[in-house]
Order: C-alpha cells, then structure tokens, then sequence
C-alpha cells in the first residue's frame, strides 16, 4: 500500500490492457502459438489455437480480476467465502467469451486465423470437479456473485483427477479415470501462497505465564497447500472474482533425500505419494456418506488451507477480532466444510489467545450452513476414534462445543430427559459417531434449505429439536437458482438470440424477470413460428448427437422425453424405463390402425451411477438393454425409441437440455432437496412431467398448474405408505406387474441380471413408492401424448412457461444469501473500470 508515487506511475504507465478489437485478439492469438506454446502456422491444430484463444482470454481476466481484488483491498468491506469440496464448472472459454462480451471479436478473429470458433470451444475438457447438482449449483453460484459485483471468493480442492469418465460396454457402466490437468489455460498456480496443514501428532496443555490453561496441537505430519486461483468473470461487467483451489504436495519438497540416500527409496517416495494422495480425486458419491479416512483428511486439508487464506487477510486490516464477523461472511455448502466451525475455533483460543466465549461468538456470527439432503445416507457423521486419531485437538474442541451446547439446552429444557440424547453432537453409538449437521446448526447464525417444501422439512424432521432450541428465526429457506448465462445464452444462443430481439436486449440475462414481456408473444403466430424453429434445431443437433455415439436414428419431430441426471434410486429412472416397456407393451399389443394415432416419443436417459452403487448401475444395464430390444423391433419403428447417453456432463448439458419438450423430475415426494435441472429444462422452452416435490412446486407456482404435468403421491403421505408397505398388504399396480413378468422372461436379457431391481419393489417394502405411484405417472405420460399432438397450445404453454422464470435465477439466490445470510453489499467497478469491455 505505501509505494511511492514516481514508482505507481511506472507501474500504470505499463499496465497490462486487455485486448478488445479483432486485431489486438489475433495479435495475442498469434504471439501465444509462436511465443508460449513454442508453435508455428504450420502446426497450429485445434488444440494448439484453443490454447492460444483461451490464454488470451485468460490475460484478458486476470487484468480485470488484479483490478477487481485490489479494488476490494481498497474498499476494505465485507467478503463472502464460499466452502465447497465440489465446483461442477464445465468448460470455461465460451463462458469467458460471452461474459465478456468478445465472443463476436473472437469468432471473427478465429475465422481470420483459420478456424472455426465452433471447433474451437469442443476442444476444452470439461472441469468436472463435482457430482451432480450441488456442484453446480456452486459453480452457478460463482457466476452470480461475480455478475451481482459481490466480493466473493470460492474456495475448495484442485483435484487431479474429477468425476470418472463413464463408457456404457454391453450394457454396463465402465468408470475411467478423469485426468483433465495435462493442460489447464484457465488456472493460476500461486508457488508463493502455501500453507503448512498438520495432521495426527497429539494435544499438550501446559500454563502460560498468566497461568492460563492453554492448549497446543503438535507433533504429527505436515502436508503443503498449494493455491490454484481460477479468475470467475461477471457478465457484462470487469468485475473478476477468484475461485482458489488447493492442491497438496509433500512438505519435505519432492522427497525425502535423507531416506533416499540411506538407501530407503520407496518410502521416500510413498512419503511424497501420500501426501499427493490427499488432492488426487473426488469422490464419485452423490448424496452418499461413505465416511472413509482419506474424505475426512480432504475435508480437513481444505478447510484449514482456506480458513489460514482468509485469516490472513484480514489481518492485514489489523482490526479488532471482534470485528471478524462484520468483515468475513463464511457459507458451508453442506456439512462438507463443517470442520471449518472448529478450526477457526481453536484459531482463536490456541494461536490467537481469546477467551472461549469471546471466540465462540466470533465464530458462530460469521458461519452460515446450507443443508441439501434429508436422505439419512447422506448425512455426514465421522467415527470418534478416526477423529480422534487425525485431529486430536480439534476432537477435544467439539467436545467442548457440545458440553457448552448440551448445558444450555438442559437450562431450557429441565423436564425434557430424551433431548440431550437426541440433539447431542456425539451420537451415544458404538463406535460414537460426530455428527456434523448438529455441529453446523450449532457452529452457524443461519441454517437454510434449498427449496420451500424441502425447507419446511428439515424444519420438521431432522432438525425439529433445533427448532425449539434456537427458535424458527435461525432456520431459513433460500431457494435455489440457475445462471441465465450458461444455462440460456451459452446453451441455447437462438432462443437467447430471440428473447433478445423482443425484450429489447440481453437486459433480461441480468434481471430475468424481463422474460415476463414475452407472455403476450404466447399467442403470436410469427413468434411461435420462430420459436417452434428453434426448438426443432436444437432436436436436430441432439438427434445427431444420438446418432453419432449410438448409432441409432431417431426422427426429430418425435417427442423427446429427457430424464438426465445422476443415478439414483430416489430419481427413479427405473419408474421411468418401466415406463417404457409399458409403453412398448401396448404398442405390441395394438392393431396399426390403433398405432396411427400414437404420438412417436424418444426416451433419453444419461446419468452416472456412483461406481459402488449396485441398483444404480443394474438400472443403467436395464435401460440399455431395453433400448436395443425396442429399437430394433420393427413392430415399434419410430413410435418409441429408448437411448441411454454416455457419460452425461455439463457440455453435453448444454446440448441436451435445449432440445427437450418434456422432461422427468419424478423423485419420490419429499426426497428431492430442489432439483435445479428442472429448472434448466423450463428456461430453455420444455415442459414437465413430475412430482410435487423440491423446487417443481415452486415452478408450478410460477408458470400455472396447467403447464406442468404433475402426478405421484404426496410428501406429507409417504411415511404412512411405507409404514402399510411394511406392515400391510402391499399390492404392486398390475401394470407394473405386467412388465415385471416381461423382465422375468428373460425379454431384455437375462432375468437374473435384474432381480434385486423387481425384488426391491416386489420384496422388500419398495422404499420409494414406484409401484404406489406407476398408475399416476403413465396416465400422465398419456395426457402429455395428448397435449403434444396439439403444437400450437404446446408451444403457447413453452412460451408462458419462460416468461414467467424469473424467479428462478441465481442472481435472485444469491442476493437473498447476501440480504438475509451474509449482510454484504455488491461493490461495483468504476466507470473506467469497465473500459475494456466490449460492446
Ligand atoms: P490477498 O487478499 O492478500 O490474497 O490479495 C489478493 C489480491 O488483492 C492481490 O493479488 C492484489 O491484487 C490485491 N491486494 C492485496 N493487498 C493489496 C493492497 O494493499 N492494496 C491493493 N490491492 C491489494
Ligand atoms: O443438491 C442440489 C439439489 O438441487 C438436489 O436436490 C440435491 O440432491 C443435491 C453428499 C450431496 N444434496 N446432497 C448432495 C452431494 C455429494 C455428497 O458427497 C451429498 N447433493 C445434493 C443443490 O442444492
């Protein structure tokens, strides 16, 4: 901060400028090939120019993202912090093109150097650093933040391998390992911001020397934080924010000579490979707790690298502690950071030396928890002597916290003798188990659910004592949202293209509720055309996309009934693929005359099954298999077609999702924390087959009950269904017994091969309602036949239904978080500032 001027003045004089016309892009294109890749004209292939395009756009953001963080050190107001151990983000250079507004200048500028922009942006790996849905619902998150002006920072794990690459072989799910860092233009190694992160060794106590009795954590291993930073652009601002990613790397540099040289090489190098071993990948569970030792020195890892990061800088403020919680807002995405609670604890008491009160308050001001799931499998819980082994201070620390919490609970609740057991961080098991939830309520100011229905829930069930303790204020929903930008604009460039021709402008990418103009379009007979049109395109793109990675023709004026998402026995794909034999056994059993009148329907599956997921990957065979019966019978032809796509992901995403008109979100009621796919679909002009369950009742309650096709049991039912199930008569829909016979002859390959997916249904108490609700869902998939066959109410229905999506943006998301979590404000750029940009 106190440089002198003369030396300022240098440093401005030479700025680095991002480039903004077509010539400068070229130049910069051009100088990356010959200078930094070490290439020439003659050997610049795709890979090499999509190198060179997105390092000049990179220079480009890291100008801006210099400008925006000092900016923000300037300012010196409150940051928002958000913990996430996934960011599902995609690919980066349309993204950065469109943010910036120099997609134009770049295709023209490729165009001019030989290539086609096209060509280009399908070079990029995908950065698949997550899941499913609460991945990107982080990445999503970090768009927003960035286009709102909010200073935000995301922090989580430079994984070297992300989710696995799925290849379907005969049927099944094959995993191959995602290495996607061999080049990464998007990501700033920072050699200089390291930190040292302890694990095991042991607790000392001892008394200072005001005898104060202290606690000091030594001994153990270290293992070094190296800071990945990924420059996250706004939308049409110089905003430029930071998502900083830790990568882990043996604290003894490469590896240990001492042992190499006495001889010892392979411990020297399992040394250095244990300690790689920590950032190497991301676990492949979707709302699954599998609770092994290395998730838990993940955890960990990053949430100390990123909670000595934001330490640090606001000490350099060198304000008051007490004034932390006015500076730093910190949000737990899931219970995944929650580790981050006890570590700035014990921050404050064992390094820093405040009383623990004086820290306690600090702490629990400055977090705020967002739960996703209520399934019980997902809820995360450590064993205590696997804490008490890797982070023995920080177990001391919880007991502590649980002691204070417990006391004040027995003080308001004297008569209550079963609370304590039941709210108590430590589960009385054998062995004891931490349960990190209880800890986040506690540890946390707010708590929030991800869509109202789910909201209530939590509130309801598995956090209702804490509801009493704290009062209903600490208990918040915030309902989730998506980026406009990648989700409408980036995807679907012709409908954007259209919206924008009528809503005067990209405006509406930045206020979404704009899109409300088009609702008196919804009877346009020139518009609908238009927008018929487009849709018809994007069905032509998928069906080649089919084409070309199954083999397999569909016809693009068919239905296309979607259901893409991660495997999972609650998302019911199997009601769906029982859906399709149904179908398909009534199209055999019909006459052609009867067959004339069906509406032709192309059923896409895609989706990952965590790779010890037994039923999630017994789903995926049946629908493969499945799929090569019906397609190829000629009975059927174009009536019904079953694809299952490979290796779902957020670029094929993009694909996908702007072709449907229908799509499934069938989740069993109350099990579905949001959905936010559902919401994707919706913007991009598809309707919805689905339950009343996650963010579909808020969708219904934005667009009208009559543009949503919804059906199943309700939330507040299931409980009594399962409890009949279990101890009534449970009869499976005959229906569904048909087809279940049809699988047992051996129709789709051998019976065996799906027995415990018919047995669970049949046997053992079908835990997620498929039979209860199998009636419901195929009447409905009937009126969905009907409505179809009329194009121009379905397509009325399509327009009605995005105009009135506003609601479902993440900037909305976001600035509920900033208004009723975070207390923080944007900060936007100054004038000059945004210069730079385009347009
Ligand atoms: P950090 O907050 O120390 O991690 O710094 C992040 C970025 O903020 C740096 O790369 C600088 O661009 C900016 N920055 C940090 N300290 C200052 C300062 O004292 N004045 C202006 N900008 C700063
Ligand atoms: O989070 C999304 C929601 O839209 C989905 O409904 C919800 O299922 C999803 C443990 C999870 N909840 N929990 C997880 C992921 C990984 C893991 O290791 C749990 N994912 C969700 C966004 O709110």
């Amino acid at each position: 901060a106190s440089i002198p001027e003369p030396q300022r003045e240098a440093w401005k004089k030479f700025a680095a400028k991002g480039f903004r016309t077509q010539e400068d892009f070229e130049k910069e294109v051009v100088r990356h090939v010959e200078t930094t890749l070490a290439r020439s004209m003659f050997n610049c292939d795709e890979t090499a120019a999509y190198a060179a395009a997105s390092l000049a756009f990179r220079d480009r953001l890291i100008t801006q993202w210099n400008r925006t963080q000092q900016r923000q050190t300037f300012a010196d107001g409150k940051r928002v912090y958000y913990l996430s151990l996934e960011f599902l983000m995609g690919r980066a250079l349309d993204n950065a093109m469109l943010n910036v507004g120099l997609k134009d200048v770049a295709k023209a500028g490729l165009q001019d150097l030989g290539f086609r922009i096209e060509d280009i942006i399908n070079q990029e790996h995908d950065a698949a650093l997550g899941n499913g849905g609460l991945g990107r619902l982080a990445a999503c998150f970090l768009d927003s933040l960035a286009s709102l002006n909010y200073p935000a920072w995301g922090y989580g794990l430079r994984y070297r391998y992300g989710i696995f690459k799925q290849e379907i072989v005969d049927g099944y799910q094959v995993e191959v390992p995602d290495y996607w860092l061999d080049f990464n233009p998007w990501e700033f190694p920072r050699h200089d911001v390291v930190v040292d992160i302890q694990f095991y060794g042991h607790v000392r106590k001892f008394q200072d020397t005001q005898g104060k009795q202290c606690s000091s954590w030594e001994g153990g291993e270290i293992v070094k934080a190296v800071a990945y930073d990924v420059p996250i652009p706004g939308f049409d601002t110089a905003a430029t924010n930071n998502l900083r990613l830790w990568s882990s790397k043996a604290a003894s540099g490469e590896f240990d000579f001492q042992k190499f040289n006495s001889g010892d090489y392979e411990s020297s190098v399992a040394d250095q490979q244990r300690a790689e071993t920590i950032s190497a990948v991301l676990y492949p569970n979707d709302n699954l707790d599998r609770g092994k030792e290395l998730r838990l020195k993940q955890q960990y890892f990053w949430v100390a690298a990123s909670l000595y990061d934001i330490v640090r800088r606001f000490k350099k403020s060198k304000r008051a502690w007490s004034e932390f919680p006015d500076q730093v807002a910190i949000q737990l995405n899931d219970t995944h950071p929650t580790l981050a609670v006890v570590e700035l604890q014990r921050i404050l008491l064992d390094l820093e030396g405040l009383e623990w009160d004086e820290a306690w308050s600090i702490v629990s001001k400055t977090f705020g928890y967002t739960n996703h799931t209520v399934l019980p499998e997902a809820l995360e819980k450590w064993s205590v002597p696997l804490f008490q082994n890797l982070l023995p201070r920080h177990l001391q620390i919880i007991y502590e916290i649980n002691l204070y919490f417990l006391q004040s609970v027995e003080r308001k609740f004297p008569k209550d003798r079963d609370i304590l057991a039941r709210v108590s961080i430590i589960e009385e098991s054998q062995p004891k188990m931490v349960r990190m939830a209880f800890l986040a309520i506690v540890g946390s100011h707010k708590v929030n659910g991800v869509a109202e229905l789910h909201s209530d829930l939590i509130k309801t069930t598995i956090f209702k004592d804490f509801v009493k303790i704290f009062g209903p204020d600490k208990f918040t929903n915030v309902t989730n949202g998506i980026t406009p930008r990648r989700w409408l604009h980036q995807a679907n460039p012709r409908l954007s293209e259209l919206i924008a021709s009528k809503t005067g402008g990209l405006g509406f990418l930045k206020d979404l509720n704009i899109l409300n103009d088009l609702e008196k379009y919804a009877d346009d007979k020139e518009f609908k055309k238009e927008w018929a049109e487009i849709k018809y395109a994007n069905k032509v793109q998928l069906a080649k996309h089919i084409k070309s990675t199954t083999g397999v023709t569909v016809n693009p004026s068919a239905l296309f009934d979607i259901q893409v998402k991660r495997i999972h026995e609650y998302k019911r794909q199997q009601m769906n693929i029982f859906g399709c034999i149904h179908r398909y056994l009534t199209i055999k059993s019909m006459t052609p005359e009867e067959r004339k009148k069906l509406a032709p329907r192309v059923s896409i599956f895609g989706g990952k099954a965590a790779p010890g997921y037994w039923m999630a990957k017994t789903i995926i065979h049946l629908i493969n298999n499945v799929g090569a019966v019906i397609n190829k019978d000629p009975d059927v032809g174009d009536l019904l077609k079953v694809i299952f796509l490979e290796d779902y992901n957020v670029s094929k995403a993009e694909i996908i999702i702007p072709a449907s008109d229908i799509s499934e979100h069938i989740s069993t009621a109350g099990t579905e924390a949001s959905g936010t796919s559902n919401m994707k679909f919706v913007l991009n002009g598809g309707l919805i087959i689905g339950t009343c369950d996650g963010a579909n009742i808020e969708i219904t309650r934005e667009i009208g009950e009559n543009n949503i096709f919804l059906f199943g049991n309700l939330a507040e039912d299931v409980e009594d269904l399962r409890h009949a199930h279990n101890y009534g008569s449970h009869t499976l829909d005959p229906d569904l017994a048909k087809v279940f016979e049809e699988i047992k002859k051996g129709t789709f390959g051998d019976a065996g091969a799906f027995s415990a997916l018919v047995g669970a249904i049949e046997d053992h108490g079908d835990y997620y309602l498929v039979s209860d609700d199998f009636h419901s869902y195929n009447q409905t998939q009937t009126l969905v036949d009907e409505a179809y066959k009329n194009q121009d109410e379905w397509v009325s229905k399509c327009i009605i239904s995005v105009a009135r999506m506003g609601f479902f943006s993440s900037d909305r998301c976001i600035n509920e978080y900033a208004e009723s979590i975070w207390n923080v404000e944007p900060l936007a750029p100054e004038k000059g500032e945004t210069d730079g940009l385009g347009k």
